[in-house]
């Protein structure tokens, strides 16, 4: 492979004469070709594994196929030699928004990882055309804009493959888009999303509005359209419906063109449910099966068999219940299965709590899922025993054998390789490239714990990693920070159970302290990064207290030298890869038992920032790993919280009278320097509902929170025994690559052939 001489052969000028955007086309182009070559079915590999979410946040493309088709380093001297950056390559690469947080970029890291074992697994999802909005601050609130990722040459590749999909009031034509998954060194896979093609985004006004009534243009427009009305919840089922639809006969075609007679779809197919947004699968799976003359009762054992549900959260909120009424409305083909599939339970089970329908007449989704599918799966070890043991024990005490726990994982080429490639390569240099395939290797780095001049090198690779950082954000938004200051990093979607508010009370705790004289002995800077969904009220008050304490440290040039704060706009896997290799602190202060697992622990864990965190999802694991030396570990555990939520007792306003700084910080938040600065109306709103609710017990945890946080702080300073940690963090963050995930879901779940 030559770049110099396809570029000339195209475009009839030399490498350094082209342009960058005639260099990212190029590249795109070859990408695809070398990728499609892999694209191998192997004559033996009868049964495929269909990964089906709403969403899967894949960052931007480009330098991920180069590593994994092994041409990056090639691709990258030769651009050099010829006075280009790769960097500003990449750059012109838009990034697609087909998630939300954490389960999207799962959904992600584990189609890297299938093909990079080999397996036969694709994704089916949606091609949202403007995903998840594209955030801006203004006026230090957060506004919505549409993300316009798609490019007429880009990963996206139209097929012929075509279903017309039915719903109550109208038909719509589905297409399928695919977009190639190449593994590491191994087969390529594929995303199948599907798109209709009456989508009109003119209808688009004032930022992400539009009307939500007319399905024909705005079905595939957006991820997570405003479901705070009828009309919002009535989009997201059609828009379910529509990717399970589409998913569940594209499944049974290819299926059967494999030589499957359906009666054994289960020896042909497995599909793994990405929590409850996809699980219409399994009613419009029997129904096709049906459809095509099988009966019921074994359509809904065969379904049963070829169907497993992971779990990601044990928010009531979060667990999807539709008014029946509403499928009446859109998918009414569905609701006599849906009824029969609870008949079933009812006449196995006397227990309310195990309906599929309740009395209200909602449709529980995850109910359907537990009882018609073969395994039921949590994403960390503690947030699985929280199933098993409390949010599903009703259902575990009926299948117990069903319950198992996967704890989650991260491709490490996507978050070491790529995102911080001179620690990859140090970390080569000291214990060869067995690690990049096998992530357990990197356990022997604990042989160089006491030694000095590596453990100078991990500092002085965070330290590069971290001026680059302060590049990036003095670009992006105009602030300067200090590359010597404490990197203390906070990002993640924006929810109350996350706690930002908590540290955001914190740095309004420090302000104060400074105020007072008591200087902190190495600068700080604390750096948020969130998205707030754009109908929750409070989140997006918590957004504005961050960015109104943002205006006024950094404009005090008394407390700016030791203390700063940034809110990073528009907060994407783009920026995450930024921010994670330059991280000394990584926060992970969701309250105990509410976050299933994280995954960005685990970013930052194998970039050598230290976890400060409660015993909360796979902080847990991480805890574990690598001992209490090495982690900050504070807050009441998951048994107290879940107490207190049972007593119902817990009173903010006495943690309020009792500790004068928790008075202090939260009077602050409508005190005289943030009402000239912020909105009284927001600002208010947020203080009275920490006064009055507090609903993720923040208080309780506040002080212990900043006793440990100040215990960081102050071990930081002596810089070998810190070394010492980041070095301790990376060589047990093998465990976390989602090679290892993947590897356990393959051998208790899906079964497939490893064609390594
Ligand atoms: C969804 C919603 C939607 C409506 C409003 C409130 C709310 C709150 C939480 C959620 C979460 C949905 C599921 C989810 O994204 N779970 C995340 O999955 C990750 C991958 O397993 C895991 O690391 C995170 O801990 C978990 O929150």
């Amino acid at each position: 492979m030559n770049l110099c001489e396809l570029m000339k052969s195209r475009y009839n000028k030399s490498l350094a004469n082209c342009t960058n955007e005639e260099i990212y086309y190029t590249l795109l182009e070859i990408i695809q070709n070398m990728s499609e070559e892999k694209h191998l079915t192997k004559i033996d590999e009868k049964k495929k594994l269909y990964y089906i979410s709403a969403e899967f946040l894949i960052g931007k493309l480009l330098s991920n196929n180069l590593i994994n088709l092994g041409i990056y380093d090639e691709i990258k001297q030769e651009l050099e030699s010829n006075g280009k950056n790769i960097c500003d390559i990449e750059e012109l690469e838009p990034e697609p928004s087909l998630g939300n947080g954490g389960l999207g970029r799962l959904a992600a890291c584990f189609l890297d990882s299938i093909a990079t074992l080999g397996l036969n697994g694709d994704g089916i999802g949606i091609n949202y055309h403007y995903g998840l909005f594209r955030q801006k601050f203004e006026s230090n609130l957060q506004s919505e804009y549409p993300n316009d990722w798609i490019e007429e040459k880009g990963w996206l590749k139209k097929t012929d493959k075509c279903y017309t999909i039915n719903f109550k009031d109208i038909s719509v034509k589905s297409r399928l888009y695919d977009i190639n998954v190449t593994g590491y060194n191994n087969r390529t896979n594929k995303l199948h999303l599907f798109d209709i093609e009456s989508i009109d985004d003119s209808i688009i006004t004032n930022g992400i509005h539009f009307d939500k009534t007319d399905i024909k243009k705005n079905l595939t427009l957006f991820l997570y359209p405003d479901d705070s009305d009828e009309s919002g919840r009535l989009l997201r089922i059609y828009q379910q419906y529509f990717m399970v639809s589409s998913g569940a006969r594209f499944i049974l075609d290819e299926c059967e063109q494999r030589g499957c007679n359906l009666y054994d779809l289960p020896d042909y197919a497995v599909i793994q449910i990405n929590d409850t947004h996809p699980t219409m699968v399994i009613p419009e799976l029997i129904r096709l099966l049906t459809e095509r003359g099988i009966e019921m009762d074994s359509a809904i054992d065969i379904v049963r068999r070829t169907c497993a549900y992971t779990n990601h959260t044990i928010l009531a909120e979060a667990l999807e219940k539709w008014p029946i009424d509403y499928l009446k409305k859109v998918v009414p083909q569905l609701v006599p299965i849906i009824e029969i599939l609870d008949n079933k339970v009812r006449r196995k089970f006397e227990n309310d709590n195990v309906y599929i329908i309740d009395k209200n007449d909602r449709v529980h989704m995850a109910h359907i899922d537990i009882h018609y599918t073969f395994s039921v799966n949590g994403v960390a070890s503690l947030h699985t025993d929280i199933l098993k043991e409390i949010e599903l024990a009703q259902f575990y005490n009926i299948y117990p054998n069903k319950f198992n726990n996967k704890t989650n994982g991260i491709t490490f080429r996507r978050w070491l390789l790529h995102s911080n490639r001179e620690l990859a390569e140090f970390i080569t240099s000291l214990i060869g490239n067995g690690y990049k395939k096998d992530a357990s290797e990197l356990l022997k780095l604990k042989e160089f714990s006491n030694n000095e001049s590596i453990l100078n090198k991990l500092l002085e690779i965070k330290y590069n990693n971290k001026k680059k950082l302060k590049n990036f954000i003095l670009k992006k938004q105009n602030i300067e920070i200090n590359e010597n200051s404490i990197f203390d990093i906070q990002i993640k979607r924006l929810h109350e159970y996350k706690r930002q508010q908590m540290n955001a009370l914190y740095v309004i705790h420090k302000y104060l302290e400074i105020k007072k004289g008591n200087i902190p002995d190495t600068p700080i800077t604390i750096i948020f990064g969130a998205k707030a969904a754009p109908a929750y009220v409070i989140a997006k008050d918590i957004i504005h207290l961050i960015l109104c304490l943002q205006e006024l440290i950094n404009n005090d040039d008394k407390v700016n030298p030791y203390l700063k704060v940034i809110m990073v706009e528009n907060y994407n896997v783009t920026n995450a890869e930024h921010l994670i290799p330059a991280c000394d602190i990584s926060e992970q202060i969701s309250l105990a038992s509410k976050e299933a697992s994280g995954t960005g622990n685990m970013k930052f864990m194998l970039n050598g920032a230290v976890t400060l965190g409660t015993e909360d999802g796979a902080n847990v694991e991480i805890h574990q790993l690598v001992g209490d030396e090495n982690i900050y570990i504070f807050g009441d555990s998951s048994k107290t919280v879940v107490n207190r939520y049972k007593l119902g007792n817990y009173s903010p306003m006495d943690y309020y009278n009792k500790y004068k700084n928790i008075k202090e910080a939260v009077d602050f938040i409508t005190g005289k320097e943030l009402l000239s600065i912020g909105i009284k109306e927001n600002l208010e709103r947020l203080k009275n509902e920490l006064l009055n609710k507090d609903w993720f017990m923040t208080f309780p945890d506040f002080n212990n929170y900043i006793e440990t946080k100040e215990r960081a702080f102050k071990d930081y300073r002596n810089r070998k025994e810190w070394a010492k940690k980041m070095l301790i963090n990376i060589s047990n963050s093998g465990y976390f690559s989602s090679d290892r995930t993947i590897l356990n879901y393959n051998n208790d779940i899906w079964k497939l052939k490893n064609n390594l």
